[in-house]
């Protein structure tokens, strides 16, 4: 077959240039020669491994709605270019677990990865080169022209997130579905769910039955509360997965823990009587470090959550437990990390966790605005690694100018530009490269209560923060970041998503 320019069709250049790309890939090499028009015709061809099928059958999913075109996907032992797109599985060592190499001739695009994930990540790009009508849910007639030449592009960190607190305000499934989609699209690769807190309990604890059916109902401000079942959960963990996406799961301790309390108050220190909580402030409830109870409780919880959570992670917590002091605090937090090692889990912590001692492999999360650190850098040399969030660039609960109608400014005010330029390998004094396992954009809810609010707060920060997790320094460029970013404006318009229309970023 011809490609359509070959053609004599008269088809306009691409629209989209080929390194037009968020977060900008590794190396773009492009050939205005070779660009490839999409057809009726046009089949998805995919190596037979079930994890790459499932690739193409997202894909499909990703491009049926707006082309109209049928997309058949064929299982192919040897895919070839020819009118189609080919996803294969080849051995690729230089790019790494997660990288891809994606090549649009006129005759077809081939996107090929050592694993499904670096597949993945490759029909995100592809999505990204289309015209931005693409991310339309209903047919649209637009000549469906990729810019021509070849990418190779992999990530320069491996723990690329965001967080949702779905504690203060509760967001049902299908919110964090969306959520989860919106990461995707910017090759981010953990979801942090902050599950509990004062203010409500999310998550179903079958050996501890109250946790949900008296904490729960409550959120800030009198907002309905609500919680995940065990199917629930398992509903997103399964989402995320074949997203290529990691579900790291938080339970809050030994502070941030009035709603556990009101259901079990023998778990409160002695003279404290625990009441629903549904203000902001933070601190003041923990659970008793010195009753026996407590490290019972902590395991009924840590085990049920690992036992259905498939990745390595298990977040808990330990951040403002201000009246758990010194050695009762480090203690609490070494028993802790015991059992989850016990169960067979990697322990992340907010960054009080360092002075307690080093467990095998532990993941301490930095969300300090001043990068001299040293007691996390302390943490560091006796073998924490560390995931970025930096409060006053990445805390996206953070307003974007003083007028923002949500949000707070405790970390001060992030625009696009504030979020976006810093460097994760830098950032905290002491703290080498190499220890540095990647970034997270948390997203605090005590003033967010909406997926519109959600999208708001997300787009367009979290993009930039995933550019920092994922490009390769020498890409760094604010002009030609934000160059790249306004294309994404008419994208989420068409896709429905709600953002913030930020007045640094050129949107057409
Ligand atoms: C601090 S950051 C908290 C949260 C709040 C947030 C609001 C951290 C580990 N703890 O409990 O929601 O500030 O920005």
């Amino acid at each position: 077959r011809l490609a359509a320019h070959e053609a004599g069709t008269g088809l306009a250049p691409a629209p989209v240039r080929l390194g037009d790309v968020v977060p900008a890939p590794e190396q773009v090499r492009p050939d205005p020669r070779a660009d490839f028009t999409l057809s009726a015709d046009t089949t998805v061809r995919v190596s037979p491994e079930p994890d790459a099928r499932a690739v193409a059958e997202r894909l499909a999913d990703l491009l049926r709605p707006a082309t109209g075109y049928r997309l058949p996907i064929t299982e192919a032992q040897h895919p070839e270019l020819a009118d189609d797109i080919a996803l294969v599985l080849v051995q690729q060592p230089d790019l790494g677990p997660e990288g891809y190499r994606l090549d649009v001739t006129p005759t077809g695009v081939r996107i090929s990865a050592a694993t499904a994930a670096g597949l993945h990540h490759g029909i995100q790009t592809l999505r990204q080169l289309l015209p931005a009508t693409i991310e339309s849910s209903t047919p649209v007639r637009a000549a469906w022209t990729l810019p021509g030449g070849s990418i190779t592009d992999r990530p320069r960190f491996p723990y690329r997130g965001a967080m949702l607190d779905v504690a203060r305000h509760f967001f049902g499934v299908d919110d964090v579905l969306r959520v989860i989609d919106h990461l995707t699209r910017y090759k981010l690769n953990h979801l942090h769910l902050h599950l509990t807190d004062d203010q409500g309990w999310r998550i179903a604890v079958e050996s501890r039955p109250r946790l949900t059916t008296i904490g729960a109902h409550t959120a800030v401000g009198g907002s309905p509360g609500g919680w995940y079942t065990p199917a629930d959960y398992q509903r997103i963990v399964a989402y995320a997965g074949e997203r290529h996406l990691t579900v790291v799961p938080e339970i809050d301790l030994p502070g941030h823990t009035n709603a556990a309390l009101t259901a079990y108050p023998e778990l409160a220190p002695e003279g404290t009587t625990p009441v629903p909580y549904t203000g902001t402030d933070v601190g003041f409830s923990y659970l008793d470090p010195t009753n026996a109870q407590t490290y019972e409780f902590v395991a009924d919880v840590l085990g049920e959550v690992a036992a259905r959570t498939p990745g390595p992670f298990l977040h808990i917590g330990g951040d403002e437990a201000f009246a758990v002091k010194g050695a009762a605090y480090t203690g609490f937090v070494e028993r802790a990390q015991r059992i989850v090692a016990e169960f067979g889990k990697t322990v992340v912590g907010w960054h009080q966790l360092a002075p307690a001692a080093h467990s095998e492999g532990r993941v301490l999360q930095w969300w300090g605005t001043d990068g001299v650190d040293p007691t996390t850098a302390d943490a560091v040399r006796r073998g924490a690694r560390l995931i970025l969030s930096p409060g006053n660039h990445a805390y996206l609960d953070m307003k974007y100018t003083s007028d923002t109608p949500i949000g707070h400014d405790w970390a001060g005010l992030i625009d696009v530009r504030r979020a976006y330029d810093w460097d994760p390998a830098t950032r905290v004094t002491e703290v080498p490269a190499e220890a540095v396992l990647g970034v997270e954009a948390p997203l605090w809810t005590e003033s967010v209560t909406s997926l519109a609010e959600i999208e708001f707060m997300l787009l367009p920060r979290l993009p930039a923060i995933a550019e920092l997790g994922w490009s390769p320094r020498a890409t760094h460029d604010w002009a030609a970041f934000r160059t790249r970013l306004a294309g994404h404006g008419p994208r989420w318009t068409a896709a429905g998503i709600a953002f913030h229309r930020s007045p640094e970023i050129p949107w057409p």
